[in-house]
């Protein structure tokens, strides 16, 4: 009987296999649903905030962090070699080189509010969870309060509850909906508040959901044209950007930079390009936005 402990499997340096990956999305379905179900049938009439992170309007709740465990529990069952990152603070290493990066409830606040726009993100990638170094292999955001689950998978397209997904393409950036979010911190949403001057006179109309996760999947659908956000984590733009960019989005950071925390667009190619050039010359990306 060997005593030498079976060598873990090398992280992997090439992607995997289609059927693999198409494997991959089906779990982050199944587990973006199964944490939506807790968190849609455990909501209590009021919800207490557990704990604030960023600011004191960051919060946290009970439900944050009982989804995040049920993820990483299911997870660490069904792919015990891969690296989990979580929101509230999961941060399992893994052998593989894959790893899943999970958002329990993105739109927090909204869930706090109970208003209906919240989600369940899973997204696993293929290298670090950095969005300017990972391949985004399979995603799933789960809106829990109408049961409605987009999911992508890399090279593989993206639905909504099956149907399959694209994005609009309006001929104009001011025949544009355009959704966005702000920041916790007072310094960085007067930034943002700025910046929006430069861009709502030249769009349709802007759209603040409180989920980037959701917004991102509406734009996949059709239902915005272009969305574009400062201040994104890993977490709220894994699963969705796939999903976008899967139904032909373009999704980008600016001045030529891959999507990000400093800044991420997304929409049809010619409207970010020209979404892009408004917020640079804005200065969406400057100094004055950071916290
Ligand atoms: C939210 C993002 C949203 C942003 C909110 C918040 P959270 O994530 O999805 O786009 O505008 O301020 O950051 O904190 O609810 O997981």
């Amino acid at each position: 009987m060997s005593t030498v402990p079976a060598p873990e499997p090398a992280p992997s340096t090439t992607l995997p296999d289609d059927a693999t990956i198409a494997a991959l999305r089906a779990l982050a379905t199944e587990l973006a649903t199964e944490a939506g179900r807790l968190v849609r049938e455990g909501r209590p009439d009021r919800v207490e905030v557990a704990a604030t992170k960023s600011s004191a309007v960051d919060p946290v709740t009970a439900m944050d962090r009982a989804s995040e465990e049920l993820l990483r529990e299911r997870i660490a069952a069904a792919r015990p070699h891969d690296a989990i990152l979580g929101e509230e603070g999961s941060d399992v290493p893994g052998t593989s080189g894959l790893t899943w990066i999970v958002d329990p409830i993105d739109g927090t606040v909204n869930y706090l509010y109970g208003v209906a726009s919240y989600a369940v993100s899973v997204a696993v990638v293929a290298g670090p969870p950095d969005p300017s170094r990972w391949t985004a292999l399979a995603g799933a955001v789960h809106s829990v309060v109408d049961g409605r689950t987009w999911s992508a998978a890399r090279a593989q397209g993206a639905t909504c509850d099956g149907r399959p997904l694209r994005v609009n393409e309006p001929a104009t950036l001011s025949a544009c909906l355009v959704g966005t979010g702000f920041g916790y911190a007072a310094r960085v949403r007067a930034h943002q508040a700025q910046v929006l001057t430069h861009v709502l006179p030249q769009v349709r109309d802007i759209r603040r959901l409180g989920s980037a996760a959701i917004d991102l999947c509406l734009l996949a659908e059709g239902r915005l044209d272009l969305y574009y956000e400062r201040g994104l984590n890993p977490w709220d733009l894994a699963a969705g950007a796939l999903v976008a960019a899967e139904a032909g989005a373009t999704v980008t950071g600016l001045r030529g930079e891959p999507a990000g925390t400093t800044m991420a667009v997304a929409g049809a190619a010619p409207r970010v390009a020209e979404l892009a050039r408004l917020l640079e010359e804005a200065g969406a990306d400057g100094p004055e936005g950071d916290l």
